[in-house]
């Protein structure tokens, strides 16, 4: 039986998005966000810079949530049963601080084609409008791919800081999730987040994204895991699962990824920023 349900679905096709659903406890939220800081101390580099990709592929706890069945169900309702996880990134923001996402459509620097995927944004702590919140544009998904400006500001998240020009946030609407809850978003949809003004860290876990297996990468290489299914497309190199936390090999998997990655972000790009 799907996990998602009529409503849900509707509110997908309807406005790009479905929020809030819940997949973990917040005893399980805590657990994952003590495995980020255990790494934090004991790897300072690790995570900093293009480090926030691709933490799965280095820790078991990361990894599981990838394979969790609450996310795989509702996945599977929006892109069919033979799914694969196609990436990982780690948004956090400090608190009291200016970092930001601006206004964007995934669709438009990630490369997977056809838009058989879906992001899958995991609170690993509350996220409000205090903290900085994905805000999203319901119905943006409907219109076509827009002109983004790279803007390159020193505190935008994203990887040029690619903007939608003249969306005005009346337009959009906070994602509020509480730890251990998820939103799935299209690919096509307009989104981005505030500051977090708050005294805590504001943290997602974002799969990035779950692809049908029909899904290639037309602006270079990733790496894949067999979330779901079987794949007979094989258009990706299929990596193994971590069976323990930094394992040296897992560590090299992680690092050549995320460096293909990074040519895939910065495609036909001006200069290369911090991510
Ligand atoms: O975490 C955020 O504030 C933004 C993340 C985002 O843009 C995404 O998951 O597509």
């Amino acid at each position: 039986m799907s996990f998602l349900n009529e409503k849900q679905l509707k509110d997908y096709d309807n406005n790009g998005f479905i929020a809030p659903i819940d997949v973990l406890s917040l005893e399980e939220a805590k657990e994952i966000k003590k495995e980020i800081e255990y790494i934090e101390k004991k790897w300072p580099d690790e995570l900093i810079g293009l480090g926030r990709n691709n933490i799965h592929y280095i820790s078991p706890v990361f990894d599981q949530v990838c394979h969790n069945s609450k996310i795989l169900d509702a996945v599977e309702t929006i892109i069919g049963k033979d799914i694969l996880v196609g990436g990982t990134t780690l948004f956090i923001k400090d608190p009291d601080n200016k970092a930001f996402v601006s206004w964007h459509q995934d669709a438009k620097y990630i490369g997977f084609e056809p838009y058989n995927w879906v992001t899958a944004w995991l609170a690993i702590t509350d996220t409000n409008e205090e903290n900085g919140c994905m805000r999203m544009w319901p119905g943006s998904h409907k219109e076509k791919i827009k002109d983004h400006q790279d803007t390159y500001d020193q505190n935008n998240l994203l990887t040029r800081g690619q903007t939608v020009q003249n969306v005005t946030i009346e337009k959009t609407i906070p994602n509020i999730l509480k730890a251990g809850q998820l939103s799935l978003h299209h690919p096509m949809i307009v989104h981005g987040s505030g500051p977090n003004k708050s005294n805590k860290r504001r943290i997602g876990f974002v799969i990035q994204s779950y692809i049908g297996t029909n899904v290639n990468q037309v602006l270079g290489k990733i790496f894949v895991q067999q979330a779901r299914g079987k794949d007979t497309f094989k258009y990706h190199e299929h990596a193994k699962r971590p069976i323990e936390l930094m394992n040296k090999n897992d560590m090299i998997l992680k690092n050549t990824a995320n460096e293909e990655l990074s040519k895939i972000f910065y495609k036909d790009a001006k200069k290369i920023g911090k991510y």
